[in-house]
């Protein structure tokens, strides 16, 4: 163990997906407490947003952007080599299971391609390096607990659970995970991987889950909850996972899985009731903003339940989340209403205007012929 984030001798950290939420988060971390220099390489998609780091006096001179996708051969091996670092921290994917359903060529381009991509070139670079620096090296791979699959009323994933992906998002990140174990297994690359469950909090793009809904109350419109609000989210706020990656990345056994989950089950109905609460109580003049809550079609293919066992990582190296679910709400709300502003920003750069993503399907029904066949269904 080592005081700080990071082991001595770790000075240059090459963080991929760092414009990102998590990754923003892991930089700005690795910016206030360590004295490293940070390499953030990310091709600046939609939902990326540099802020939250400029804005740190750190930035000026530990703070490297490298605008590079990873799905460009070429330009990731001349990025690794330029940042040539002693830990990587891959981040980079594409995220979000709508725009999966809708698109899913970016995410075998960046989630599988890219991996493959960054792995060649991480590979490289460390066999190249003297042997102080190659025996101290860390590839730390994050990745989700969707590549389990779906759960029924009871159980938990762990590292233990059957791969079972079940979206092209999910299909794409269980790819990526399978990539570098083989290049573990097979090159010996120091590897370290974490799955983890539903992250909120401050900075992220609003087209997730809890900063649409508290966007669309803020905005008075109806606040979709997709098919009869019943899936349930084992929800982790992003600071803690931040203290779960940076210990799984330098603690953590090589070849390695930790599962990281929040301790935070809550069905999506919850969910939205908690923010409609939360906001009655900070925006009385939109109150009940509950009589805004929707049901729209389901999502295709839309898992029932997550929820994460993380024993491992708790026993092994002494993680626990520091927020109950209550409690990083409650920030999380606080922090939307202060940035507004950010959200209208970064949405109108995106060119997204929070419209219904992921309704692409064999049979594209219109709303009304789909309510029309569930209560058939139904009978
Ligand atoms: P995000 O969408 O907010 O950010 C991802 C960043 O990666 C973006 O800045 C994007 O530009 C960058 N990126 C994507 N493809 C790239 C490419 N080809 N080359 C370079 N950069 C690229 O995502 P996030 O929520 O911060 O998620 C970060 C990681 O954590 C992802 O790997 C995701 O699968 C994983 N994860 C997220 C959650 C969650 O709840 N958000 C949960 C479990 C796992
Ligand atoms: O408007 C909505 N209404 C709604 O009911 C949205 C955007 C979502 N939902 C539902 C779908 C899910 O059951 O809420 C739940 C959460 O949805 P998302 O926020 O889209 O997250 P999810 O699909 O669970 O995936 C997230 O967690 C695992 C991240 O986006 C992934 O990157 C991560 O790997």
């Amino acid at each position: 163990m080592h005081a700080g984030p990071l082991p001595e001798g770790v000075q240059r950290v090459l963080v991929t997906g760092g414009a990102g939420f998590i990754g923003g988060a892991v930089v700005r971390r690795l910016l206030k407490h360590s004295p490293a220099q940070v390499f953030n390489l990310d091709k600046l998609g939609y939902a990326s947003d540099l802020t939250s780091i400029e804005q740190l006096p750190q930035a000026a001179e530990r703070h490297l952007l490298m605008p590079v996708d990873l799905a460009d051969a070429a330009a990731t091996a001349e990025a690794v080599r330029l940042a040539d670092a002693d830990l990587v921290l891959h981040l980079a994917a594409e995220s979000h299971v709508d725009r999966s359903i809708d698109g899913p060529a970016a995410f075998i381009d960046s989630n599988i391609l890219g991996t493959f991509h960054l792995l060649q070139a991480v590979c490289a670079h460390w066999e190249r390096l003297p042997q102080e620096r190659q025996q101290r090296f860390r590839f730390h791979h994050i990745s989700t607990d969707e590549v389990f699959g779906s759960l029924g009323a009871s159980g938990r994933f762990s590292e233990s659970t059957p791969y079972d992906p079940r979206s092209p998002y999910s299909a794409s990140k269980a790819a990526s995970d399978h990539l570098v174990r083989a290049w573990h297994h097979t090159y010996g690359l120091p590897v370290v991987l974490t799955n983890c469950s539903n992250n909120y909090g401050p900075w992220q793009f609003p087209e997730k889950l809890i900063p649409v809904v508290i966007l669309k109350a803020l905005a008075g419109q109806p606040i979709p909850l997709y098919g009869d609000g019943a899936n349930v989210r084992d929800w982790l706020y992003v600071d803690d996972h931040v203290d779960a990656l940076l210990l799984a990345a330098t603690c953590g056994a090589l070849g390695q899985s930790y599962c990281v989950g929040g301790h935070g089950e809550r069905s999506n109905r919850q969910v939205v009731e908690a923010i409609c609460a939360q906001l009655d109580q900070l925006q009385p003049q939109g109150a009940p903003h509950g009589r805004l809550i929707t049901l729209v079609p389901d999502r295709p293919g839309h898992d029932r339940r997550y929820a994460i066992d993380s024993s491992r990582i708790t026993v092994e190296l002494g993680w626990r989340p520091k927020h109950s679910f209550e409690q990083g709400l409650e920030a999380t709300v606080q922090w939307l209403l202060e940035h507004q502003n950010w959200c209208a920003r970064v949405l109108m750069q995106a060119g997204y205007a929070g419209e219904r993503l992921g309704q692409r399907s064999c049979l594209a029904l219109p709303t009304a012929a789909w309510k029309l066949v569930e209560s058939r269904l139904r009978f």
